[in-house]
């Protein structure tokens, strides 16, 4: 599975040496993720949750239309909600980030799930993803895996 990964990276680094033809505003407004981690997965379980933070240094608000990863055949933007007592997730379409601002997906919170993994997820291994914003395009994040009861990446 993670030899899959590498055409992914490369291929994510095209539209970079494009935007020098754009314009620099746009080149620069790029948002960035960071300590993207994934929970590791028992064998037979065949979905996990990832968590990062986005940050937005643009003066306009972006939003994730879609998101994929080579580890597995779809990833969506939940968010967990308490309804009756019961924990519930619902997927989101237009997980935003504010202007100058950040947006956290963490345990507990808004997550990307990550379904139909094609093989199980092992600690210290890398899953790439590939967010694409409506403004700002794709921005490609490396999540690490975490064993159970790991403490995530501060940075
Ligand atoms: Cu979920």
């Amino acid at each position: 599975m993670m030899r899959h990964a590498l055409p992914f990276a490369l291929f994510g680094l095209l539209p970079a040496l494009g935007a020098a033809a754009g314009p620099p505003a746009a080149a620069a407004a790029k948002p960035t993720v960071e300590r993207a981690w994934a929970r590791a997965t028992a064998p037979g379980v065949n979905v996990t949750a990832v968590y990062f933070t986005i940050r937005n240094a643009a003066s306009r608000a972006d939003q994730v239309v879609t998101l994929r990863s080579p580890a597995g055949e779809r990833a969506e933007i939940h968010e967990t909600k308490m309804s009756n007592g019961i924990m519930q997730m619902r997927q989101i379409t237009d997980a935003t980030v504010p202007a100058r601002g950040a947006l956290a997906l963490e345990p507990g919170g808004t997550h990307v799930m990550l379904i139909g993994l094609r093989s199980p997820l092992v600690p210290g291994a890398t899953v790439p993803l590939v967010l694409t914003f409506r403004h700002a395009g794709e921005v490609q994040v490396k999540a690490v895996v975490l064993a159970p009861g790991s403490v995530p990446p501060s940075h």
